[in-house]
């Protein structure tokens, strides 16, 4: 028989039928008419899958015969979103599909609903892995993603009493057709235990570690589909499992508990994903994650995707390892295990390959979210990598001392190892001097990273910094997403701006067009009235037809400020019920918020709390005519992401500068033509530059502003004194009414933004409400504003991750 694959079902409404009811049938084990919903996704999932497949094995096949650089992208997280609605985009079995389902008397959307979305990841660095992946699939780059197979993705976020509850997100509870486990790849990773020192026949000295005990890395692979180009990429994600089931001894004595525990202590290793944000815990189990899914990953592409007898000594020109923030970065001293004790190579030379195997990318600017490893923890866990870190780090700083002799201040500086009652490894250090290049993810914060974060290193080695701007993938975000923009904007450009963002130029005179304009406006209340169709079915909310969306979603954390928002919010208010402003004369607004707390994040959660306090004061108070809304469905996610951006008119990108590191969503609402509020942080700074300022509301203080704010010893005081505004805004906060009289309710936030504000709400508030005034007198005058819409989508096509994608090719991976 033929070696290659078999012919996927026919590309027709009867063919697809068929397929169908086979995997309904002999997949399910069911009867159409016996069916469940549930079994009714699985089959259909499958049956979209079958398409997909040929592709897969043909682009495997393709890639092992080659010998094109392969790019292993590491990261703890992929934010996937849902699979199948990207399946059927891919194979464009879009209506095919519709038509077989209504052939069997089933409903396409209520299937489609059915699906649980894999949000293995936390927000935007996870939301971006997936975004580079399918970006990379659909520009035919040879790509591995390796990443952890979490049995509970991010938690379930629910509200009770206005405060946030998490319910764990057991994704694989109905089934999980989407994934092919492949557990004859199992792969042996060990921890703990103690090295061994060996002199061999040539008197050199080896070094073996003896561990204390393993797990099985279990791999689970994921087809990435390229957009209608036939390919199809991997993605590779660990399961931990037990090496041993249990013991049969303890087993036999009758301590069924005790028997299971070693395998209960192996598997809790890819259990969960941590649901925290910028600041790392130190937490063990995180490590052994990062430990995990690393060393899994390195040995399978050494082991089993090279080929045999590959000369490792050209490991560099067949694959570029990056490094998706710190998480992966324990896999330079891995390699360097690999090659030094497994592999017999010379220190050296094992280094010099290490180097190149590798770029990191940084993705933060806080000093608090870069990670350190407390060197106990590290040397019980991994005793060998921590060695191998040392002996790095000594290498490293000679040639600091040579390079700036006498400098001993630099050289405590810029060590691996940082002193001090709890002597710990830094990560990010690790990465910069283990790998070729180091990114940050928009213009301003590479260039804050080079000279805040790691100045020292940059004035080393100024050509190893670099920066790539972020991008989002068109597929997910504005054609499957936004579906009416897509076939307006397809009408009048052609369809080729689905991979050739840059198109989207030559809609630029449309925006002087009076009868675009109108389409343009009309698809943007549709989206609005399909996501107010959503809200009221996912959570029972009503809200206006007709009021300017404005729209804040993104992990809740205090450099964010969602408070600022809340404060806008609050003073609009006390413009009605004080009469100040009479609702007929105010523009109408609904305030949409989606936002999960890190479960230990007090603050945080206290802001939850009250902007759904505030909320629901305002949304039931009669006396403002419906003037303003405020809705906060709970449990934000990718799904929920995609009606709404298509919705927004204005989109809120308010960190305080310098905060930000670029911000993504930003990108997805420009480029559905919601106008951007925002601060010069981040990529709002490259938005801006590209939309012009006319389209763009700016306001706040920048980066140097605010930090020689900071340096002056900024008082929040001084602005609530001297703005009256403010002061109305933060009493009537404060005062109990939204919190059911309680003003201690309200006094945690209120109180730190008085006598703290760590993040400058109060410096911004009144700039920011000046540049809310300019945003109603905008929206005022709906063919202006609309014009501004459609320059926004017309002129955003550089944040395409294919353009991100094409920088990483260019500047790191081929360079
Ligand atoms: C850090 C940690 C620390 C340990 C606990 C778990 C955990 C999980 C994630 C992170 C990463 C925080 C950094 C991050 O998500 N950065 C965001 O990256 C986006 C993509 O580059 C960027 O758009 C956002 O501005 C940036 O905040």
């Amino acid at each position: 028989v033929a070696q290659g694959p078999v012919n996927p079902p026919a590309h027709t409404v009867d063919g697809f039928v068929e397929a169908f009811l086979r995997e309904l049938n002999f997949g399910q084990g069911v009867l159409l008419s016996r069916s469940t919903v549930n079994d009714q996704y699985l089959a259909l999932a499958r049956t979209v899958q079958q398409y997909l497949v040929a592709g897969w094995l043909e682009t495997g096949a393709r890639r092992r015969q080659g010998d094109r650089k392969i790019i292993g992208y590491l990261s703890a997280e992929y934010l996937l979103g849902r699979q199948l609605d990207n399946a059927l985009m891919a194979t464009t079995l879009g209506e095919i599909a519709e038509e077989a389902m209504t052939q069997c008397g089933l409903d396409l959307a209520r299937l489609r609903a059915q699906e649980i979305e894999p949000g293995l990841g936390n927000g935007g660095l996870g939301r971006l892995a997936a975004c580079f992946v399918d970006s990379l699939a659909t520009l035919d780059v040879p790509c591995i993603g390796y990443g952890i197979r979490y049995e509970y993705g991010i938690f379930r976020q629910t509200f009770v009493d206005d405060r946030q509850a998490e319910v764990p997100d057991s994704w694989l509870s109905l089934g999980s057709p989407w994934e092919f486990p492949h557990p004859e790849r199992q792969v042996r990773v060990a921890f703990g235990g103690r090295t061994e020192t060996t002199t061999d026949e040539q008197g050199r000295e080896r070094t073996t570690w003896v561990p204390a005990w393993d797990v099985l890395g279990i791999p689970y692979h994921y087809m990435v589909p390229g957009y209608r180009n036939g390919s199809v990429n991997t993605l590779r994600l660990w399961s931990a499992k037990a090496t041993q089931a249990f013991d049969l001894q303890i087993f036999n004595s009758g301590d069924y508990a005790e028997a299971v525990r070693s395998q209960t202590f192996a598997e809790n290793i890819s259990k969960v994903l941590y649901p925290e944000d910028s600041t790392p815990q130190g937490k063990e189990l995180r490590l052994q994650q990062q430990y995990f899914f690393v060393a899994c990953s390195l040995h399978d592409f050494i082991e089993n995707t090279l080929p045999r007898d590959f000369d490792l000594r050209r490991l560099p020109e067949r694959i570029i390892f990056q490094l998706n923030d710190t998480h992966p970065v324990i896999g330079i001293p891995e390699l360097m295990r690999i090659l030094v004790d497994l592999k017999g190579f010379e220190w050296d030379e094992a280094w010099d390959i290490t180097r190149e195997c590798f770029a990191y990318t940084c993705h933060t600017l806080l000093p608090e979210a870069l990670e350190v490893w407390p060197v106990e923890l590290l040397g019980r866990l991994l005793p060998r990598h921590l060695e191998i870190i040392y002996r790095i780090n000594d290498n490293f700083l000679d040639e600091v001392r040579e390079a700036y002799p006498g400098d001993a201040d630099r050289v405590s500086r810029m060590s691996i190892i940082a002193e001090g009652p709890q002597r710990a490894v830094r990560m990010a250090y690790l990465a910069t001097i283990g790998g070729s290049r180091v990114n940050g993810v928009a213009e301003l914060q590479s260039q804050l990273l080079r000279e805040k974060v790691l100045p020292d290193f940059s004035e080393l080695w100024p050509d190893k910094f670099t920066n790539i701007t972020n991008g989002v993938t068109p597929r997910r975000f504005l054609h499957q997403a936004n579906p009416l923009l897509s076939t307006l904007i397809t009408e009048a450009i052609g369809p080729s701006w689905v991979t050739d963002l840059e198109q989207l130029r030559g809609l630029e005179p449309y925006a002087d067009d009076a009868g675009f304009r109108e389409q343009f406006q009309a698809v943007k209340q549709a989206n609005k009235e399909r996501l107010y169709r959503e809200l009221r079915a996912r959570d029972g909310l009503e809200l206006p037809r007709h009021a300017m969306l404005d729209v804040m979603v993104k992990r809740l954390h205090e450099y964010k400020r969602q408070t600022l928002k809340l404060l806008h919010i609050v003073s609009l208010y006390d413009d009605l019920i004080s009469g100040d402003v009479s609702p007929a004369d105010m523009v109408s607004r609904t305030f949409v918020f989606g936002a999960k707390a890190a479960p230990g994040y007090y603050m945080a959660k206290e802001i939850i709390y009250l902007i759904n306090s505030v909320g629901r004061t305002i949304n039931e108070d009669k006396r403002i005519e419906g003037a303003l809304s405020v809705a906060f469905p709970a449990n934000y996610n990718v799904t929920l992401a995609e009606k709404v951006v298509p919705a927004a008119d204005l989109s809120e990108q308010i960190s305080l500068a310098g905060k930000e590191a670029s911000g993504t969503g930003n990108m997805k609402f420009a480029l559905n033509g919601a106008l951007t509020i925002g601060t010069d942080d981040g990529a709002n700074v490259e938005i801006r530059a590209l939309v012009g300022d006319d389209n763009f509301f700016l306001f706040g203080l920048t980066e140097p502003e605010a930090e020689q704010l900071r340096a002056d010893g900024y008082d929040p005081k001084t602005f609530y004194r001297s703005d009256e505004k403010l002061r109305r805004t933060l009493d009537l906060l404060g005062s109990g009414i939204f919190t059911g009289g309680d003003a201690s309710a309200s006094a945690p936030l209120v109180q730190n933004l008085l006598h703290d504000d760590p993040f400058m709400a109060l410096a911004d508030f009144r700039s920011y409400l000046d540049a809310q005034t300019r945003v109603d007198e905008a929206y005022r005058d709906s063919d202006a504003w609309t014009r501004s819409a459609i320059l926004n989508v017309a002129r955003t096509g550089f944040f395409s991750s294919d353009r991100s994608m094409r920088d990483y090719l260019d500047r790191v991976w081929l360079a």
